[in-house]
């Protein structure tokens, strides 16, 4: 049986994720563990929140509570947005648990006994007032380009520019206002990423497979611009995993903790770890996905991301892994992710700009977001959300094609023959035809969905929907049924039976219609479909079914331009 590991980029703890995020890799990364699960492989799929570093830090002063509480409060949020969109992680884990602490901390000793961390005394600016050194994010003053007040010391959000603290006019602390402000020393921990430039070059050579936009990114990184400088792997913060060795304390380290990009990838180990405390297994059932001296060396691993995470993928998290020189699992596969636009525009966390997860499940089922979101994924180069093309997708692939193909076989069936499977007429050249043609196409559906190539994938999907209401159309039972009531009952039983065939197919994308389809046809073996000739017959005459509820409701012109509408401006 093939293993697979399957992790998600963890999102960022502060707030909710809009669906430029999610597109970019929990939702694809879903599809496909619920894939590799329907064809028998074992699944391991993970995710989790990053809960460290400045953005939690000020998201929590800015909502008035402590970063812990803070931290909590949102993972339930976001738990219960990812079970909304029907996402099946094994497990959705913290960067703040405790194994994240302890493997952080035990990657920072093994580093540095193979001497890839130095220690580097710099100037940072420090706040009297506030007692702490001030992360650039947390210093404002004005913009020297376009006199903005409230520019940060990273950037002017006014006017785009990259700031240093220093370019700031009247520098304060974001914290306090306070402006006693002065630079001091600090030390810090850097990773010597440029000692293993030949290594990991080596090792992305033979990763033949990654598709471009991951290849060329990671390249780019390494052989120019800024890559490969060593990498400061510590921050003077107080929420975070602080600075060990092991479970040693380093000198000089006191009050520190390891940057965010440090310890947020090594939650996805955590996380299985975290699994395994939760089911209340032991280390060996993690291990067994993660260490290839402990059984992993056959496992397959597979990272989804958006294309800026790609570096600290590629890059920085290898080398940690490499670095330590212990057998942890190395990726096999990155699918990386461009952007998904927002209606003429950017979608912004920071400027509430267009749908976020919770707004979308108030509005609609998870299955009409998750077909659009993933028969648009930015695959190949950016996309964009309109409302137009989403009505038009819902309305077109989901309303008439699928959703109506199975309101009329069904309700057809149910006046004509009642409500269980009819006997008589058999397979004509038009039944053996369609299910010829269901064969091919599932064959490249099977294809795309084990490259990954998620848009191929819903094409062929979207083709074998259309090619059965195509058989409908022109075998017109309710013609047949005038003149040849056993003809007209053998292709209504052929059609009942491309039901549950849909429906198993379709699960990856859309999990609870296909939920509901399986349900009404009372099918029990729901089984991947191995003979597309033999699954069309599963349901025998003489099987009752239900007539199921429309699956998909059309969205009007006046529920589009609502929304249109609604989402135009800022969330509130
Ligand atoms: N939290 C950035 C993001 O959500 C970051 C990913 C971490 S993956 C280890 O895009
Ligand atoms: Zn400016």
């Amino acid at each position: 049986m093939a293993r697979h590991l399957i992790t998600s980029a963890i999102p960022y703890i502060n707030g909710i994720k809009h669906l430029g995020n999610l597109v970019g890799s929990q939702l694809p990364a879903d599809l496909y563990a619920r894939y590799q699960r329907a064809r028998g492989s074992e699944v391991l799929f993970l995710c989790a929140t990053d809960e460290h570093g400045t953005p939690a830090e000020l998201a929590a002063a800015i909502a008035g509570k402590d970063v812990a509480e803070y931290c909590a409060e949102m993972w339930s949020v976001q738990k219960k947005l990812s079970d909304g969109f029907h996402l099946s992680f094994d497990h959705f884990g913290r960067s703040s648990s405790e194994q994240n602490h302890r493997l952080t901390q035990h990657f920072a000793g093994r580093l540095h006994e193979a001497g890839l961390v130095d220690e580097v005394m710099e100037k940072q600016i420090y706040s009297i007032s506030d007692g702490r050194f001030l992360p650039d994010r947390y210093i404002e003053g004005t913009c020297p380009s376009c006199g903005y007040e409230k520019a940060r010391g990273d950037q002017c959000e006014n006017c785009t520019r990259q700031l240093d603290p220093g370019d700031l006019i009247n520098p304060k602390s974001a914290i306090s206002g306070a402006t006693d402000l002065e630079l001091r020393d600090t030390r810090h921990l850097y990773l010597k990423q440029s000692h293993m430039r030949d290594q990991l070059n080596d090792w992305i050579d033979s990763m033949t497979e990654w598709p471009i936009l991951t290849t060329s990114i990671a390249k780019k990184w390494l052989n120019e611009g800024e890559g490969l400088r060593d990498r400061g792997i510590t921050r003077d913060l107080e929420w975070g995993i602080p600075v060990k060795r092991g479970d040693e304390d380093w000198p000089g380290m006191e009050g520190k903790v390891f940057y965010v990009w440090f310890d947020a990838p090594i939650e996805y180990i955590a996380c299985a770890s975290e699994w395994t405390a939760a089911n209340g297994g032991g280390d060996a059932d993690w291990e067994r996905w993660w260490r290839t001296d402990k059984g992993a060396e056959d496992v397959h691993y597979t990272q989804f991301m958006g294309k800026d995470n790609v570096p600290f993928h590629t890059l920085s998290f290898p080398i940690t892994i490499i670095g330590s020189g212990e057998p942890w699992k190395l990726v096999d596969y990155i699918k990386s992710f461009n952007y998904l636009n927002y209606d003429g525009g950017q979608f912004s966390t920071s400027l509430g700009r267009g749908i976020f997860m919770d707004q979308a499940l108030e509005i609609l089922p998870a299955d009409y977001w998750r077909w659009w979101l993933l028969s648009h994924a930015p695959e190949n180069s950016d996309s964009e959300f309109t409302w137009e093309n989403f009505q038009m997708s819902v309305n077109k692939d989901l309303a008439d094609v699928l959703g109506n193909y199975v309101s009329r076989v069904t309700k057809f069936c149910r006046s004509k023959f009642g409500t269980e499977v009819p006997s008589g007429g058999k397979w004509d050249q038009s039944e053996f035809a369609l299910a010829e043609e269901l064969s091919h196409r599932l064959k490249a559906y099977q294809g795309h969905m084990d490259a990954i190539e998620v848009r191929k994938a819903s094409a062929e999907l979207r083709a074998m929907w259309v090619a059965g209401n195509e058989y409908l159309q022109s075998a017109a039972p309710w013609l047949s049924f005038r003149t040849d009531p056993e003809k007209a009952a053998g292709q209504i039983r052929f059609a009942l039976n491309l039901i549950p065939f849909y429906a198993i197919v379709s699960s990856p994308f859309i999990p609870s219609t296909s939920a509901a389809m399986l349900n009404a046809m009372n099918l029990i073996d729901q089984s991947w479909p191995g003979d597309v000739k033999q699954s069309l017959s599963a349901l025998a005459a003489g099987h009752v079914f239900d007539v199921p509820e429309a699956l998909f409701a059309k969205i009007t012109d006046s529920q589009r331009e609502d929304w249109q509408k609604r989402f135009s401006g800022r969330r509130d």
